[in-house]
């Protein structure tokens, strides 16, 4: 392990306290590795401070001593962001500690929580004053704001709501020296000047500490119809988007597409999963309709645009729930796809973006690649199309052994970004650079972009110490 300025661990100790500080081996491990055990690394310490002013104390001194810091919140990420190196010199700062809903304003529609709060208990507290806060994704019970923040998380709902960035009115910051900007203000309009709380969401703690955020609140919803649709293509489902969006406005609250390939993993590894229909289809969508009125007839909506698409050809056969349970039944095959793929062996996961209306183009051109490329690779499709976000994740070839799959993942990850760039897309729509994407970044944006980044690194965080190796 590199060696500490030696007064450093002391100092640490008297700003955190026994609860703030851990340093014994066994006890840091689990802040050590993701969820996948995807990346492992090594630190000098995991500091764990309580408050905002603890953070500050906690980044100021460990700007004095040159030591590098790497923000964690749930630890749910899926590129590596939230994982110290392997030299052992980094320290983890865990905001997980930071968990105080400090003010729910109703009127304001707006909700001030710290770092820490998990996703669910900020939609539990919105659920409490009647009111919806709507980012919802598959970590949502480990996974925290700051994270969410960090990362500027998409998820299910992004279709009628956007990302965090937009959910997002004012920041609390500590920022690389220890110094802490009070950005908490909960305007909807305030033009005076660059928006700087827009640079630190996304920018994967590689700018300062998100300690806490002021966010929007929404109207609760009081009427939900969800339906499971099969369809002949992603051609079919793009249209039946366009329709539907026509059809329904701003009730159309979730549009996730799933291929055939996705929905068979879930029903081989995931308890109690089973398929709607009687026999497979190629692909399918989940549709869900939402209003703020208890009686809002959304199935008689679904009903009309589900009809109007058959007659057309474009959906093959539909299911409605009808009942909480079936709702969350058809939630669970949408949302056990991450974790079901896990059990076919190491995965390749890509969370691309291309124009709505570039996906089918997209899926047929790289699909036909890939299979030339790399006989045998399964093609794990799915994901928010709403958006034009993919999960188009790549499994191995069943039976066949790890590593020469693994040795091929460069090359898989080339020809899936180079179609994306064919089509003008984004190698990273909602899990962001972290590790994984860091190199992949650095060969697909614009040079200037990428330099026009390096500078504001430059300007917030000239020494370098905010989770380095990540992101630039
Ligand atoms: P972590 O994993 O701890 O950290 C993520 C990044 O943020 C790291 O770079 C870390 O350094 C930084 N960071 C964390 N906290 C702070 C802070 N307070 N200040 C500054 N930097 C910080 N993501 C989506 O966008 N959409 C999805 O639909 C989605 N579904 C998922 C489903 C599953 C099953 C899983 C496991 C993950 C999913 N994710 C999804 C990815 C992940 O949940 C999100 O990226 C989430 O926002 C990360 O939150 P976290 O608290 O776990 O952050
Ligand atoms: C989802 O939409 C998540 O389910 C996870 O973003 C995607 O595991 C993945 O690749
Ligand atoms: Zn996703």
């Amino acid at each position: 392990m590199t060696r500490l300025p030696e007064d450093l661990l002391p100092a640490l100790h008297d700003a955190l306290g026994e609860a703030g500080l851990i340093t014994d081996a066994e006890r840091m491990q689990s802040y050590l590795s993701d969820w996948r055990n995807a990346y492992r690394g090594q630190a000098a310490a995991v500091l764990r401070p309580g408050t905002t002013e603890e953070v500050a104390a906690a980044v100021r001194l460990c700007a004095q001593a040159g030591v590098a810091l790497v923000p964690q919140g749930g630890n749910t990420g899926l590129c590596g962001g939230s994982i110290p190196d392997a030299s052992g010199a980094q320290m983890v700062l865990s905001l997980t500690r930071l968990k105080r809903i400090r003010e729910v304003d109703v009127a304001n529609a707006t909700i001030t929580v710290e770092a820490g709060v998990i996703l669910q208990q900020l939609q539990d507290a919105a659920a409490e004053v009647g009111r919806l806060f709507p980012l919802s994704l598959g970590a949502e019970g480990s996974c925290t704001v700051g994270g969410n923040l960090a990362t500027n998380a998409g998820g299910t709902a992004v279709l009628r709501y956007g990302n965090m960035r937009d959910l997002a009115l004012g920041l609390e910051v500590v920022l690389p020296d220890g110094r802490i900007w009070d950005g908490l203000r909960g305007l909807r309009k305030d033009n005076t000047g660059y928006d700087l709380k827009q640079l630190f969401i996304g920018s994967e703690g590689t700018l300062g500490i998100i300690t806490a955020a002021v966010l929007k609140l929404f109207p609760a919803l009081r009427s939900l119809t969800t339906a499971w649709v099969a369809l002949p293509s992603p051609q079919a489902a793009v249209t039946l988007l366009g329709q539907m969006r026509g059809l329904c406005g701003d009730r159309l609250t979730g549009f996730e597409l799933m291929s055939r390939k996705s929905l068979e993993f879930v029903l081989r590894h995931v308890a109690g999963a089973s398929d709607p229909f009687a026999e497979g289809h190629p692909w399918y969508v989940l549709i869900e309709l939402s209003d703020t009125q208890p009686d809002a007839a959304l199935n008689d909506l679904l009903e009309q645009g589900l009809g109007e698409a058959f007659e057309q050809a474009l959906v093959l056969d539909a299911v409605v729930a009808g009942s909480q349970a079936q709702v969350e039944a058809l939630w669970a095959l949408r949302e056990g796809i991450s974790e079901a793929q896990n059990h076919e062996g190491p995965s390749l996961k890509h969370d691309i973006s291309v124009p709505v209306s570039r996906i089918p183009d997209f899926i047929a051109r790289t699909d036909r690649a890939l299979q030339q490329a790399f006989p045998g690779v399964r093609v794990v499709a799915y994901g928010h199309v709403g958006d034009g976000n993919l999960h188009y994740n790549i499994s191995k070839p069943p039976g066949s052994d790890d590593a020469p799959f693994k040795a091929q993942a460069e090359a898989i990850m080339r020809v899936i970004y180079d179609s994306t760039l064919e089509d003008d897309g984004s190698i990273s729509a909602e899990h962001g650079l972290g590790q994984s994407k860091r190199a992949a970044a650095q060969h697909y944006k614009a040079p200037l972009e990428l330099e026009l980044m390096r500078s504001i690194k430059q300007a917030l965080d000239p020494a370098g110490l905010m989770n380095p190796g990540k992101l630039l």
